[in-house]
């Protein structure tokens, strides 16, 4: 893992920009179409499993393909099981290294693949979601939910960027930190955060009112790995997201649905974290528990 240069002077993480970021858009270079696009996702990474969820949510399982990669990452990077049945490779790498011989970055899920072009389209995890939920929208299932409906998208986008900074990466900016200051910043804002969704979701059924949409997506992945991992892990220690009884009923009403519950494997989780980043668990030793019950009330 390539996570020193993205180790600031402060030692404050600072997450490396995304290098491919071209768009599936009608009248584009890249048009939705059904079956031209794959999107190479794990089922351990957060990123990557918002798509997963959604991509199920939308129906759109026959319309763009899924190829996992392993959950254990090693010095080559995500490895596909069996190879990729779309292109034959082995390691995502060479999806990479194919679009661009010169890329230096990360590779990293998810990222989408367009097998006309025979180049990977984005791994700008933002915009895939919002992708299959724009694009794709012609290819939705009946009763499919609108997950960005255009008269919230300013509420949705807003709500996202403090989801983003305070959670999704904040949790990886404590885990990652390597002084105490640059930690007491992120843990900070990680459980402040939380106290407002907390409050947020006294009232509401969901983040924006009583249906879903992309903003409980972004936060679900989160939810699902604070108590597994990154308490522990990232030491996100102040408190646990079972002690926040509104916050845990949302994440498990969440799992319930079933695009939530197919796409959250704790096994695959834990062992991802756990063995993969060994800059902060170097005998990747795996803990067991919590016991928690997700289908619980
Ligand atoms: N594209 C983003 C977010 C996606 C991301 O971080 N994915 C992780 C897994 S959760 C990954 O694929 N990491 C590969 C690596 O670090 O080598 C980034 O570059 O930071």
């Amino acid at each position: 893992m390539k996570l020193g240069r993205e180790i600031s002077d402060g030692g404050r993480f600072v997450r490396q920009p995304n290098r491919f970021t071209a768009r599936i858009e009608e009248g584009g270079e890249h048009p939705p179409e059904p079956g031209r696009y794959r999107l190479y996702a794990s089922y351990a990474c957060p990123w990557a499993h918002r798509s997963l969820i959604v991509r199920e949510l939308l129906g759109l399982q026959d319309v763009v393909g899924v190829t996992i990669v392993d959950p254990i990452r090693d010095e080559k990077g995500w490895r596909i099981p069996g190879g990729d049945p779309v292109t034959g490779v082995e390691y995502l790498s060479e999806l990479y290294l194919a679009s661009d011989p010169g890329y230096r970055g990360r590779y990293t899920v998810p990222c989408v693949w367009d097998a006309a072009a025979e180049r990977l389209v984005t791994n700008d995890y933002p915009q895939i979601t919002l992708t299959l939920e724009t694009a794709f929208a012609p290819w939705h299932a009946e009763g499919a939910p609108d997950l960005y409906p255009a008269a919230l998208r300013g509420e949705i986008d807003a709500l996202n960027e403090v989801i983003f900074d305070g959670l999704n990466n904040g949790v990886y900016r404590a885990g990652f930190a390597t002084s105490q200051e640059a930690y007491d910043e992120a843990v900070t804002k990680v459980f402040d955060t939380l106290d407002l969704l907390e409050e947020r979701l006294a009232t509401r059924s969901h983040l924006h009112g009583d249906a879903l949409t992309e903003s409980d997506v972004r936060l679900y992945p989160t939810l699902a790995r604070f108590d597994a991992v990154y308490h522990s892990h990232f030491k996100c220690a102040v408190r646990r997201l079972t002690d926040y009884p509104v916050l845990w009923a949302y994440a498990r009403r969440l799992y319930a649905i079933p695009a939530f519950r197919d796409t959250t494997d704790f096994d695959q989780i834990k062992r991802h974290y756990f063995m993969t980043q060994t800059n902060i668990n170097p005998s990747r030793i795996v803990p067991r528990g919590p016991e928690l019950d997700w289908t619980a009330g």
